[in-house]
């Protein structure tokens, strides 16, 4: 019997359960899955969410690896207690709502929907938008998330460019890479989408210098994480106009607390970190094909590079 101890918010045991069992009944994996356990060193897998029961990892010295139902790994990665294999989750369901999520946000400003939406004032404006072929939008971060984006993207016609660690050659997609591939990047870009993960190289990446960089007019869409971003250094490149707008996803402190500026803010749009979310059924399958990998001798499937942080 494989022991399987489910340590994520007590709230999404619910959601998790039987799509779990299903995919492990399916997977031929003969599991014993809990929320609860008298005996650590006897869980052979954890499957983690921030916000659940374990944060010391050290009683579960006979794990053989912990699965994380969420993409970004910030809050674990660091943790020194764990010693047993991280795997993160990719997740059909996530690429397919962040494609949806990004494709929208980029849509709404490429084509200046607020306009007509909100200006209903009798005054017939009959200019029209540019097409997508002309509007150029550059996303940091090339992994899951970003590539699925940016293929989207691409065959809607809009010019695509993006960055990322190492250097990729994606088809129809102009990569950068490096500090200088950078700032060529962002000196081309109008739309600027965010889907790094939360590591020390990349916090604050978007500051007051990188603001400066981008075009005046530039709008930003965040849904990587919060700490991607110098939030003070954001604020005032909205009020000084550099910056025509920003839509926020995910923020340094969650819930946004109700009085930050953000809320008010006329050139911000915040939305409460539904960009993406891990999918019960498939994340569910996606944990049993690991378990199962590893029972079988084989790698780990999305496995966190603990020096890289994500
Ligand atoms: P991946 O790990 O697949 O991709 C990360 C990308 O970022 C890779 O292209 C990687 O480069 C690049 N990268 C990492 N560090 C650096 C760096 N220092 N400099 C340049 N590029 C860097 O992650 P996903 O695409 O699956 O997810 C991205 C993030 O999206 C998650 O970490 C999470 O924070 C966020 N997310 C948000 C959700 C929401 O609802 N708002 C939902 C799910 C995820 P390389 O390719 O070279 O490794
Ligand atoms: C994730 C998220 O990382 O929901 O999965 O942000």
């Amino acid at each position: 019997m494989i022991r399987v101890l489910f340590s994520a918010p007590a709230s999404s045991w619910a959601d998790y359960e039987a799509p779990l069992r299903r995919a492990f009944d399916k997977a031929g994996l003969a599991c014993d899955l809990s929320t609860q356990t008298d005996d650590p060193a006897k869980i052979d897998y954890l499957v983690y969410a921030p916000g659940g029961p374990v944060s010391d990892f050290t009683p579960f010295c006979h794990a053989k690896a912990v699965l994380s139902l969420w993409a970004g790994v910030e809050n674990i990665v660091s943790n020194k207690t764990l010693t047993q294999p991280l795997a993160r989750m990719v997740d059909d369901g996530l690429g397919e709502g962040m494609t949806e999520w990004v494709t929208a946000q980029v849509l709404r400003h490429h084509l200046d929907i607020d306009q007509h939406i909100l200006g209903q004032d009798g005054i017939w404006r009959s200019a029209a938008p540019p097409l997508a072929r002309d509007r150029t939008v550059a996303i940091l971060g090339l992994g899951a998330l970003g590539r699925s984006c940016a293929g989207a993207l691409n065959t809607l016609n809009f010019n695509v460019i993006g960055w990322s660690r190492r250097q990729k050659d994606l088809p129809g997609i102009t990569c950068y890479s490096g500090q200088e591939g950078l700032n060529t990047l962002l000196s081309q870009t109008q739309i600027l989408v965010l889907l790094l993960p939360q590591t020390a190289q990349t916090a604050h990446i978007i500051n007051a210098q990188s603001l400066a960089c981008l075009p005046k007019g530039a709008i930003i869409i965040n849904p990587g994480r919060g700490a991607l971003i110098d939030d003070e250094a954001l604020l005032a490149a909205l009020d000084s106009g550099h910056i025509a707008h920003a839509t926020l996803d995910v923020f340094t402190q969650e819930p946004l607390p109700a009085a930050h500026p953000y809320w008010a803010h006329k050139k911000v749009t915040v939305t409460p970190h539904i960009a993406a979310r891990t999918r019960p059924a498939s994340a569910s399958r996606n944990i049993a094909q690991n378990i199962k990998r590893c029972e079988a001798g084989q790698p780990l499937l999305h496995r966190v590079d603990r020096t890289a942080g994500y």
